[in-house]
């Protein structure tokens, strides 16, 4: 197993919780980039996930290199199809769409990548990943075809998480979509965390700092922020902030 792998278990054995940013290149110039990076020295950041649901840039790569010519921070990439591998990060998260029923994304883009990633460095993190319907269609889900998990049935989730586990997946990824109007529900959140063992990230319309301690106290071990980071950077400060804060609650009371 990957050391980010045993990084990201180990905090999940401990109550640790972290906050991954996601850095879309499609919405960020390197100026951007540059704050993110002054206030994530301020403010902990534990990830910096790389890639959008489009990517229509070409400058991913100059990003990546910007960053990890500043930043210790790992950079996880977060790549919507086989074409946005890059050996400058530092792993990547291999996403199954099990959600979908779409089979390109559930296999064929990883037969694509396959030879690059085995020649590669990157840390293979094997994830399910799936779409949670939030209100309106997000372009994850136009994009790759599918229908997403309906927002009120946590135990179609659960199910589907569960399978991606005995099917060998080692993260479960809940997404409400970049941009959603509200995020996932803490039902669905709790109700995947007690179906699996594996870490759990969850983003999506994670705009508050309430909105934050919820789907955290419903069992996530990470937290993917976007848009609100890129609206209002300072938001970066809050949020790293509540998920010490919850660390330190934990830390406390251990379960
Ligand atoms: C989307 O989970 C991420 O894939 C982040 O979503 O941009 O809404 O924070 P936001």
């Amino acid at each position: 197993l990957t050391s980010l792998y045993e990084a990201l278990t180990n905090r999940r054995q401990h109550g640790q919780k972290s906050l991954a940013v996601l850095l879309d290149p499609d919405n960020l110039d390197q100026d951007s980039c540059r704050h993110i990076l002054e206030l994530s020295e301020q403010h902990p950041v534990d990830y910096f996930f790389m890639g959008g649901s489009l990517v229509m840039s070409s400058h991913q790569a100059a990003l990546i290199r910007f960053i990890k010519s500043r930043s210790r921070i790992p950079v996880l990439l977060f790549p919507s199809n086989s074409l946005h591998l890059d050996e400058q990060a530092d792993g990547i998260l291999l996403l199954s769409l099990i959600s979908g029923r779409n089979p390109d994304f559930l296999i064929g883009q990883h037969v694509i990548a396959a030879p690059l990633l085995r020649q590669s460095n990157l840390q293979i993190l094997p994830t399910g990943y799936m779409l949670v319907d939030t209100g309106r269609q997000t372009t994850a889900s136009y994009m790759s075809g599918t229908t997403p998990l309906p927002f009120d049935k946590p135990a179609i989730a659960a199910c589907t998480a569960m399978a991606g586990e005995q099917l060998g997946l080692r993260l479960m990824y809940l997404d409400g979509g970049s941009g959603a109007m509200y995020p996932v529900s803490a039902a669905m959140v709790r109700a995947v965390r007690q179906a699996t063992d594996v870490p759990l990230i969850v983003g999506g319309g994670i705009n508050t700092v309430e909105k934050a301690y919820t789907i955290l106290a419903a069992g996530a071990d990470v937290i993917v922020i976007g848009n609100q980071i890129e609206k209002a950077p300072e938001f970066l400060g809050e949020v790293s902030k509540a998920v010490h804060s919850f660390n330190k609650v934990r830390n406390v009371n251990p379960e």
